[in-house]
């Protein structure tokens, strides 16, 4: 959590004094100011810098004032001990703002700081439902998911029927989800005026099995617009309703499945559909349910792909995946196109193992990887990319010629060396 921020400036007889605080009217002592100041002063060469104190970590964004050169005026803001999703997104967003703010004339400085703690107090969980039919395979999924248990597992030990709803807090990439996964069998429930679930959903995930649909498509219908007349109707804040057909595994046994009128009824309501299994560590679908999440609602997504943006200018190269410190794939940027299931997985644990044996030698990260597959996707990059957000690791990239490798990189290490050495842990 946020604790508290504040916008330091100079003053020519006080020093450096509070020009404003998040929450407002906050103090903090001068001779805790006098301490951080002499801090920058010592590690000029950062503009940020992260102290742990006993309980509690302090950003530090600090810019050498042009008339004084000794004198700095910075941004200090503290955060709970363990909250690295909060301090990696503070960083990045200071990296951003944070020259633009500082150089700013009293009056807009203020105004930008102020601009700038209110998106971080807005930094809020986001709530996601797993809702629909009995026995159609949404706890199975969450779990698959979010807990990320292979599908043998989960396939094996038998879940219990959900009884009214379980809760789960989870950080996804620079996310915090509230997930939310109810009981089919108390469908009707969820719709009571006194019920809460479905009120300020983020995004409702509403399941269904293929069975479902065979058994009882005008049933089906009927629900699924109950569904969207519910927030029409309420005009409760919610407008994000993905369909999940699920157990898609079973298709062959059941050729009466009518998957066309399917499609063209969900497409009528103009919410996406689709179809998801488990079996065999999943299809491509459920993987885009994932990343319909993170797509939507993560900072850090959307400030990547547009540095991205920049650095792809004039050269023919796919974004592929994201790795995280775990070494887990944490986004596609296009899933379906570019690869398939199959490869996928052959690609993922060979991508992982020569990143491994790298860092396991050298004791650090590989700036760049270049690899050439024999199959048709050719040449692969991989990109260190833990300056961006320390909790990221790698970009892979597909690369459609080699000359553009060298055009690639140099764009690529303007916007790497804006982030470079930023980071200094006192
Ligand atoms: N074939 C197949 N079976 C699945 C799949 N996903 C889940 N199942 C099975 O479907 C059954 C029901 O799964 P659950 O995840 O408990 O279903 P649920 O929707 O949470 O059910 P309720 O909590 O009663 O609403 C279990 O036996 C799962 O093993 C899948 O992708 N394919
Ligand atoms: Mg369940």
């Amino acid at each position: 959590m946020l604790k508290k921020i504040f916008l330091i400036g100079w003053d020519n007889i006080r020093g450096s004094i509070i020009e404003a605080s998040y929450p407002e009217g906050e103090i903090i002592e001068s001779q805790e100011i006098t301490k951080y100041l002499a801090t920058i002063q010592l590690l000029m060469k950062s503009p940020i810098i992260e102290i742990k104190d006993e309980n509690r970590i302090i950003v530090i964004y600090g810019i050498q004032r042009t008339s004084k050169k000794v004198n700095y005026n910075f941004i200090l803001a503290i955060i709970e001990d363990n909250d690295n999703i909060l301090k990696n997104n503070l960083k990045v967003e200071l990296n951003i703002k944070g020259k633009e703010i500082l150089e700013s004339s009293l009056d807009k400085r203020k105004k930008k700081f102020f601009d700038f703690t209110h998106s971080f107090s807005e930094s809020k969980s986001r709530k996601i439902v797993f809702m629909g039919y009995p026995n159609s395979g949404k706890t199975t999924t969450k779990k698959f998911i979010f807990e990320k248990i292979k599908d043998e597992k989960l396939l094996m030990t038998s879940l219990s029927p959900t009884v009214a709803y379980e809760t789960s807090f989870l950080d996804l990439i620079d996310l915090k989800l509230a997930i939310f996964d109810t009981s089919g069998q108390e469908l009707d429930r969820w719709f009571e005026s006194d019920e809460k679930i479905l009120d300020f959903s983020d995004l409702i995930f509403y399941f269904f099995s293929i069975e479902d649909w065979i058994s009882s498509p005008e049933k089906l219908k009927g629900d699924i617009t109950r569904l969207i007349n519910y927030f029409t109707k309420t005009k409760k804040k919610s407008q994000n309703i993905v369909i999940f057909c699920h157990k898609y595994d079973l298709i062959s046994k059941f050729p009466e499945f009518d998957e066309k009128s399917l499609r063209q009824f969900v497409n009528s309501k103009e919410i996406p559909l689709f179809f998801t299994s488990v079996v065999n560590q999943g299809n491509q679908d459920i993987m885009l349910g994932t990343q319909l999440i993170v797509h939507k609602f993560s900072p850090f997504l959307q400030f990547f792909s547009n540095i991205l943006d920049k650095i792809m200018q004039n050269v023919s190269f796919n974004p592929l995946y994201l790795i995280d410190n775990n070494y887990q794939f944490v986004f596609s940027f296009d899933y379906v196109k570019s690869i398939r299931i199959q490869e996928l997985n052959l690609v993922k644990s060979y991508i992982l193992n020569i990143v491994q044996d790298y860092e396991a030698k050298f004791h650090e990260r590989g700036e760049l990887f270049v690899i050439t597959l024999q199959d048709k996707l050719k040449v692969l990059i991989i990109l260190k990319i833990s300056n961006f957000h320390g909790e990221m690791s790698y970009l892979v990239l597909k690369v459609n010629t080699y000359e553009d490798i060298k055009k690639f990189y140099e764009n690529y290490s303007i916007y790497r060396n804006k982030f470079k050495g930023n980071y200094v842990e006192v």
